[in-house]
């Protein structure tokens, strides 16, 4: 296992969140320019924050594409001022151009929505040698809340991620770079999101590290009726769920408030 995936208490790590994009789902225009993003990437350090996903693309259902020259004109400056803190930092993007131009500037972890599918995206983390984050998803942004269908929404997943999984080796990239992640809302329903929690622990049957994203996604707030800004009980009680089914990698906006729940999961499992 990489070191990026470890820790020495063996806690589940944080990732925090660090949106450079204007319509980004949940930070709007807040984090846009490179001090809001500096200022934003301070605090979640101060709040415990273990890894930091800078990302340039919005992926939420909807959203615009955007070309490889935006994607790194909105990162990398990010990146080059964030690094100075010492803390690890994941780019989320799909676009070959853009790992390399994120890891070159400091970037040490790649987190990619389409699981290295798009052109050249493996060959250049096996030339890279990079830790990279694989993830499920139905279908493409624009559309993928349309109709999602599964014959068994977990095997699907699994399968899928077993697949990308052999073609990341067969490239020439070592198992101990890879972590896993079942794509909570890319092209599922409630349905299919509440399955894929409840049986999170099958996943430990690839041996990979879990990185389970659901922070304010719309599943939380189709189960609570709350709007974005409003889902950070619900968002703190799928983080805690995923720590139990045995998620190595939390993906968050509120650090500090998932740190607290990360500090009662650990005490708790002190105990036994
Ligand atoms: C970029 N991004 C948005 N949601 C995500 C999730 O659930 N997992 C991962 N790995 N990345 C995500």
């Amino acid at each position: 296992m990489h070191s990026i995936y470890k820790n020495q208490s063996c806690s589940p790590l944080i990732m925090g969140i660090l949106n450079i994009t204007p319509d980004s789902f949940s930070d709007g225009n807040q984090y846009n320019n490179e001090d809001q993003a500096y200022g934003r990437a301070v605090e979640m350090q101060k709040a415990g924050v273990d890894i930091l996903d800078i990302g340039g693309e919005s992926t939420r259902p909807g959203a615009k594409d955007v070309s490889i020259e935006q994607e790194i004109e909105r990162i990398v400056p990010v990146i080059q001022r964030v690094k100075s803190l010492g803390i690890p930092i994941s780019v989320d993007t799909s676009k070959s151009e853009v790992m390399r131009a994120a890891v070159e500037v400091g970037a040490s972890m790649v987190n990619d929505v389409r699981a290295l599918q798009e052109k050249n995206a493996l060959a250049t983390i096996a030339e890279l040698q990079v830790p990279v984050c694989l993830m499920h998803m139905q279908g493409k942004p624009r559309s993928m809340q349309q109709s999602p269908q599964y014959q068994n929404v977990v095997k699907d997943v699994m399968e899928f991620l077993q697949k990308r999984v052999k073609a990341c080796e067969n490239a020439g990239i070592n198992r101990s770079l890879i972590s896993i992640d079942p794509g909570f809302g890319f092209g599922k329903t409630l349905e299919h999101n509440l399955e894929l929690l409840d049986c999170l622990a099958d996943f430990l049957e690839l041996e990979l590290p879990i990185l389970a994203g659901l922070s304010r996604k719309s599943m939380l707030g189709q189960m609570t009726n709350q709007p974005v800004e409003r889902r950070l009980a619900g968002s703190l009680a799928v983080a805690q769920i995923a720590m139990e089914k045995g998620a190595r990698i939390i993906r968050v906006h509120d650090v500090a408030e998932t740190n607290d729940v990360r500090q009662v999961f650990m005490a708790m499992k002190s105990l036994s």
